[in-house]
Parts: C-alpha cells; sequence; structure tokens
C-alpha cells in the first residue's frame, strides 16, 4: 500500500464529528487497512484535538463485551480517548453537535497512581484505583449508518462522541464489581440490563488489558485519569427529546435528556 496519509484521514474524520456527517469508512477507499493503520490515525487525530488546545480526559475501552466481539469478529477489545469538550456536566445532549448516537452504561475508574504494563492484574488495577464511578457514554461512529470494520473504528477514535458520568464517586475497597447491576432506560422503557461482569469478567480486567495494550506502544495509564472500561449494557439509539435514566447498584444513577 502507498504510504499512510494519516493527516489526510485524520482530518477526514474529524470534518465529519465537526460537520455532524456521515463519511464513508476509510476501508472503502484503503481495503487493506490494518489495525495498527488505525491507530496511526487515531494517535494523528489524537495529536490534532490536543493541538487545537483540548485535553485528554482518559482512555476508554471499546468492544469489550462478548456479543461486540462476536459482532466484529476479533479477540481483543480497543481503546480510544476522551477529551474535556466530551464531557457533559449539565444532564442534557445537545442533539445538534451529533449525527446518530447511541448511549451505553459503563463503569469508569479513577486512578490514584500509574499503572504500567505488560502483565497487569485486575487486583493491581484495583489497587491502583481511587474511585469507580457510574458513566453514560454516548458513542457516535462518523461513518454512515454506523458500519465499519475494525481498522475504520479504531481510526474514528472508538466512535467517542459525550460522556456523562454520575455524581457519586466510589472507592473500590468491599466492591464486587462484576456482580453491579446495571440497568438502561429510555423514556421509562427498559432498554437493556447487565453487571460488571460483562465487561471482560470484570471492569479492572479492562484496565489492566489497557495497560498492556498500552505498553506495547511504551506508554502508560497515568495518576488522575478516568477510565471508561467498556458497556456493561449494550448501546440504545437517542432521539431528541428522550430521557435515558441508567441505575447502578450501589453506585448510583444517572438522568439525562436530550434536546
Ligand atoms: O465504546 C464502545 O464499545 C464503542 C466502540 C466502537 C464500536 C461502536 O461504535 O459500536
Ligand atoms: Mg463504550
Amino acid at each position: 500500500m502507498a504510504e499512510l496519509d494519516v493527516k489526510r484521514l485524520a482530518e477526514y474524520l474529524i470534518d465529519g464529528e465537526i460537520g455532524r456527517k456521515e463519511v464513508t469508512r476509510i476501508t472503502a477507499e484503503l481495503p487493506q487497512l490494518t489495525v495498527e493503520d488505525g491507530y496511526k490515525i487515531q494517535e494523528q487525530l489524537v495529536a490534532m484535538k490536543l493541538s487545537e488546545g483540548y485535553r485528554i480526559v482518559g482512555p476508554k475501552m471499546g468492544l469489550t463485551s462478548q456479543a461486540k466481539m462476536k459482532q466484529m469478529n476479533v479477540e481483543e477489545p480497543i481503546y480510544g480517548y476522551i477529551f474535556d469538550y466530551m464531557v457533559i456536566s449539565d444532564g442534557v445532549i445537545p442533539m445538534n453537535e451529533l449525527i446518530h448516537p447511541k448511549v451505553e452504561a459503563e463503569i469508569a475508574f479513577v486512578l490514584g497512581k500509574d499503572i504500567e504494563g505488560p502483565g497487569i492484574t485486575g487486583a493491581q488495577v484495583l489497587a491502583a484505583t481511587e474511585y469507580v464511578v457510574p458513566a453514560l457514554e454516548i458513542i457516535d461512529s462518523r461513518y454512515e449508518n454506523f458500519q465499519f470494520t475494525l481498522p475504520d473504528v479504531i481510526a474514528d477514535n472508538a466512535s467517542s462522541s459525550r460522556v456523562v458520568f454520575g455524581s457519586r464517586f466510589t472507592r473500590p475497597e468491599g466492591l464486587d464489581l462484576d456482580l453491579v447491576g446495571v440497568t438502561l432506560s429510555i423514556n421509562g422503557e427498559l432498554k437493556d440490563f447487565g453487571a460488571g461482569a460483562a465487561v471482560l469478567g470484570h471492569p479492572a480486567n479492562s484496565v489492566a488489558m489497557l495497560a498492556d495494550m498500552l505498553a506495547r506502544k511504551g506508554q502508560k495509564l497515568r495518576a488522575g485519569e478516568v477510565i471508561l472500561t467498556g458497556g456493561v449494557t449494550g448501546a440504545a439509539m437517542l432521539h431528541a427529546g428522550d430521557t435515558v435514566t441508567a441505575k447502578w447498584d450501589g453506585l448510583g444513577e444517572i438522568t439525562l435528556s436530550v434536546k
């Protein structure tokens, strides 16, 4: 393949995000695109957002459920980054800034210490975790009809778009996060439910796996980062006028409205 024009491809995806327009998946033009290429484009996209003055809140893991991994025919999840401008603090999702958003309920970790792979375990993650907090992630693939291959979605920053954190931060000691039950409802109708174990057996395993994936690039997880571990529930489509309510057993609840 000719040299990958990561700058052009990252700009293409950022234009889709800013212009709120679906774009054709990159692999329609470059069918040989690899997972490594996808991460190169993502790195460029992240660098461009940083150069615009946005700040990284933390990384996110995606495709962590058996159902999503099966759907994409992959054995390893993917990661992307949540930026400060993606964090919603007033409980209102601005539909006019998004393309075709979906919401999923997650458990986020706030690190008190750096974690450097490889060989990290869930127990080590819990020991380095200051708090866990419920989170609703809004994913909004820039691709037409949410259709993509694995390298495409990696390039597109794992569909990252918005996030709402709960108001309760809980110390992890004594919690069985694999057993935490979560419900996701829209306009009072239950859309999905699950337990923390849906995330790679335990959400701490997701952080451990992320530390190992970053270690391959000589990177580490840093104290203060807030990490989205992956969907406990499936993702539900959002529409203007919707009210989303999600409840995490023992951790709290979040309500948000779509305007
Ligand atoms: O956060 C996620 O699990 C989403 C990863 C990307 C796949 C998708 O957009 O459904
Ligand atoms: Mg997610």
